[in-house]
């Protein structure tokens, strides 16, 4: 394990660096961007490893998907194992017992004590939309309902639900039809104040299905726990339970995306387990194959059966390293009480980011739960205004003092963190003595 600390040796991005973002700029799309600039040649835990031999603290994770940490021994030795077996088959053409594996744990792990099946993918957008495909098949019926702020993928569908043009939809259309998206409970910025947030944000939610779409068109209401890239927006105590009686009531399906939220990253196996709401499928992805790409869709048995033989599948979903990885990584949460160690890093963040409010009133808002967490940034004049530039120019002051930040947020103004669920306290004390000084420096 590499030592876990951060070092910084060069400017960041350093000269090595530096030659490969130029090299990158003839081989690789432009419309692949974003990050910092800063190559990564190994990690371990919390740490990346540059090519210029600095270490950096990771509080993205790659976008919340190494929270047992980087390269788990358990991981790496599931995986090598694997690949020194057989690395791929197919599993509708000739399966093997890792991908039965794997969807018994998804079965067993995911909230609701009623019978379930599995279907095992590639990617979140993957799961969502087949997450879709189900809930039609089960429903015979086309309509879909998201939320504002909603992310849930770059395919044709899942664009269609995500909300934000800026840069996921510009240019792409046209894109899938039966999409119907309503106003997001975002206590923060709710028009009456947080208080009756639930309440009002459910009966708009109510009230458009109703006039413009109809209660028995709908096949499916999704929704993220904590909605991620839309801003680590966590919906009032309720929302979740009235869409739930909403959905018994109506017949439709209640898709929660857990994605980003899901396998201990909130301080639960799952973030909706918070609301006391049991829906009836789950998306899962990122976290859940320790650093391969896995996802699944989880659910009641009759609706996971609902579409046709043959319907479901694709080449690589469920493919052997990945289940073998993923079978590791639930294993390392379970021992290591990842789920325990989330809220325990919440705490510490709470605790640290109030105190950066604290001493700066841009700090609007700080949200989430367990080791998703964010703070919100507007300017300090009262109007909630959001400031951008002010959570761009934070992430950069952070990069280059050696701290991996994301930022997130319908209008770009939010800072989240997503640690490895391993990462050791004195490192997030660093990071987030880091955060404060990259504010200090933006804020001038
Ligand atoms: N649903 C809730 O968070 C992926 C995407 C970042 P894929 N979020 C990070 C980017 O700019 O592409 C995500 C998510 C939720 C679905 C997805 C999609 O997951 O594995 O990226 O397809």
């Amino acid at each position: 394990m590499i030592e876990q600390r951060r070092i910084v040796r060069t400017a960041l991005p350093g000269p090595v660096s530096a030659e490969l973002a130029g090299r990158r700029r003839a081989e690789v799309s432009a419309a692949v961007s974003g990050g910092n600039d800063i190559y990564v040649a190994e990690a371990s835990g919390a740490i990346l490893v540059d090519v210029d031999g600095n270490r950096l603290i990771d509080f993205g994770s790659g976008i919340g998907v190494a929270s047992v940490g980087h390269s788990h021994p358990k991981v790496v030795e599931a995986v090598t194992a694997q690949a020194s077996g057989y690395g791929h088959t197919c599993f509708m053409v000739s399966p093997y017992g890792g991908y039965l594996d794997l969807c018994r744990e998804l079965n067993a792990r995911t909230p609701g004590d009623f019978e379930k099946r599995s279907v095992l993918l590639n990617t979140g957008a993957e799961a969502v939309e087949n997450a879709v495909k189900i809930a039609r098949a089960h429903t015979g019926r086309p309509a879909v309902v998201v939320f504002d702020h909603a992310y849930h993928g770059r395919t044709n569908l899942t664009m269609a639900m995500t909300a934000k043009v800026q840069p996921y939809k510009d240019g792409f259309g046209p894109f899938a039809p039966e999409v119907y998206r309503v106003p997001m409970a975002y206590p923060y910025r709710w028009p009456t104040g947080p208080q009756h947030c639930a309440e009002e944000a459910f009966a708009e939610f109510a009230s458009r299905v109703h006039l413009q779409v109809g209660e028995d068109h709908v096949a499916a209401v999704v929704l993220e726990p904590i909605q991620g890239e839309g801003g680590f927006i966590v919906p009032p105590p309720g929302f979740w339970r009235l869409l739930r009686e909403w959905c018994d009531q109506h017949g439709v399906v209640l898709v929660a995306d857990e994605v980003q939220s899901g396998f201990c990253r909130t301080g639960d196996w799952f973030a909706v387990e918070h609301e006391g709401v049991v829906p009836d499928l789950v998306t899962s992805a990122k976290a859940l194959g320790g650093g391969l790409p896995i996802a699944a869709v989880t659910g009641r048995a009759e609706m996971m059966d609902a579409p046709v033989p043959g319907g479901l599948g694709g080449t690589f979903g469920g493919n052997p390293l990945s289940c073998a990885a993923s079978l590791a990584a639930i294993e390392v949460m379970e021992s290591e009480d990842l789920a325990g160690r989330a809220r325990q890093l919440g705490a510490i963040l709470t605790s640290r980011l109030e105190g950066l409010a604290g001493s700066f009133p841009q700090v609007g808002e700080i949200r989430g739960r367990g080791a998703m967490m964010a703070i919100e940034l507007v300017t300090p004049d009262g109007s909630k205004s959001p400031d951008a530039a002010l959570a761009k120019a934070v992430v950069a002051g952070c990069a280059k003092r050696g701290v991996v930040m994301l930022s997130c947020g319908s209008y770009g103004n939010v800072i989240r963190m997503l640690p490895p669920l391993v990462t050791a306290f004195d490192l997030v004390d660093d990071a987030m003595d880091v955060l404060a000084e990259a504010f200090a420096e933006a804020v001038g």
